[in-house]
């Protein structure tokens, strides 16, 4: 079994993270700086592309500075997905290969039998996961039977003593209070890019619909899961409007995703060249510099990397990875490779945090 470290809980008042400062050489602030700076909410465009555009080496130092400040273990947490609910999905995201607008080969599915994802949940737990998250391809949630099947899904994973997280595209304000009072530990609702770039890559919704359903999980009191994706074609201004946007959250998503795009034959992102590594090096380092406190998940695309790219991630400030074979449609890392990187590193998975009280959304 793979020894399991304790869960980092709560903020650190005592701590004094390093601020970032317009010189994109980072230099360090005055102590009173320091502190008014901790946690900030108020990022420019201009402040987050010139940290992400920042020397590598720089930018890689001040991200391990950041982390060391913040995260008082080595641990990672391994989060598990299934896809409860696969393809057909009248959304036309590029990127998806469930979309029903595109012509991958994936097969489209009902909702799955409730022991079934049980029992997937119980395999994850054993492998080390301590999260599980259950992915629905649909536009938005519909009241019904299967949104009670859903809730039933969450109600049990989360009695096997796992986080439980669900990714079910738009969602109401009661809806959101449903999945709170099932014991939902977060909800993952990714940005995916930056609002300028949304048009190019989804024409079925708009940015602000992500934005309003985000709003409902925080009021709802779960924990957020927030990310996007790399490698769609977009600028590294549209990175840093996507990243300006997470850390304008209030809080900090507690999940941040890093995904590169897995470019799916049959989407029309097929011919997407591969991600730099290094690109993907930067996201993780300006995710963590901007949110200090977040879990940084190095998400889609792993299995792509080398695992000296990989630990470049890690030195970056990740600290979550989507661990099991499969992510929801393509394939991801070996869970036998991730258990070796691991202890090589001297990385210890999370232990599952179910008692975490519901985080509040500032006053402001
Ligand atoms: N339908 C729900 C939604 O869109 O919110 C949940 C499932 S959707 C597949 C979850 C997320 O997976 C997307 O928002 C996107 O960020 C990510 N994703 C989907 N396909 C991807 C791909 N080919 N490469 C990288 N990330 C992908
Ligand atoms: C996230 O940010 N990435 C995951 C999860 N949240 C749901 C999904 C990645 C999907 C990659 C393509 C696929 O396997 O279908
Ligand atoms: Fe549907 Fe989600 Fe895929 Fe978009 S990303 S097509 S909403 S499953």
């Amino acid at each position: 079994m793979v020894p399991l470290c304790s869960p980092r809980v709560g903020r650190h008042p005592g701590v004094v993270p390093l601020a970032v400062t317009t010189n994109p050489c980072f230099q360090r602030n005055t102590p009173s700086q320091v502190m008014s700076d901790a946690l900030r909410h108020d990022w420019s465009t201009e402040e987050v592309l010139a940290v992400l555009q920042s020397p590598l080496l720089k930018l890689v130092e001040r991200a391990r500075t950041v982390h060391g400040d913040h995260h008082g273990d080595d641990s990672v947490q391994l989060a598990s997905l299934l896809s409860v609910k696969t393809g057909g999905c009248s959304e036309d995201c590029g990127y998806c290969p469930q979309s029903s607008h595109h012509s991958s080969d994936v097969e489209n599915g009902g909702l799955m039998a409730h022991d079934q994802v049980l029992e997937a949940a119980r395999e994850a737990k054993e492998l080390g996961a301590s999260r599980f998250c259950m992915g629905a391809a649909w536009r938005q949630v519909r009241d019904g039977d299967e949104f009670d099947r859903v809730l039933d899904m969450v109600r049990d994973v989360g009695k096997l003593g796992m986080e439980t997280c669900v990714t079910l595209g738009m969602l109401t304000q009661v809806q959101a209070g449903r999945l709170g009072e099932a014991g939902l530990t977060a909800y993952n609702h990714n940005l995916d890019t930056s609002p300028e770039y949304y048009d190019k890559i989804i024409s079925t919704r708009d940015f602000e619909d992500r934005m309003e359903t985000i709003h409902h999980v925080r009021e709802a009191g779960i924990s957020l899961c927030v990310g996007g994706i790399i490698g769609m074609g977009e600028s590294d201004h549209d990175r840093a409007r996507m990243l300006e946007i997470l850390a304008a959250l209030d809080p900090h998503p507690e999940s941040v995703p890093i995904n590169a795009l897995v470019a799916v034959a049959g989407t029309p992102l097929e011919d997407r060249p591969p991600v730099d590594p290094l690109d993907l090096v930067r996201m993780c380092a300006t995710a963590r510099i901007l949110m200090p406190e977040s879990r940084v998940r190095l998400s889609a695309g792993r299995r792509q990397l080398s695992r000296e790219a990989q630990v470049l991630c890690f030195l970056a400030g990740a600290n979550s990875i989507f661990y099991g074979e499969t992510l929801l449609t393509t394939a991801n890392a070996e869970c036998e490779e991730d258990r070796r990187l691991l202890r090589e590193l001297g990385l210890s998975p999370l232990a599952p945090d179910v008692e975490k009280p519901a985080p509040v959304p500032s006053a402001a």
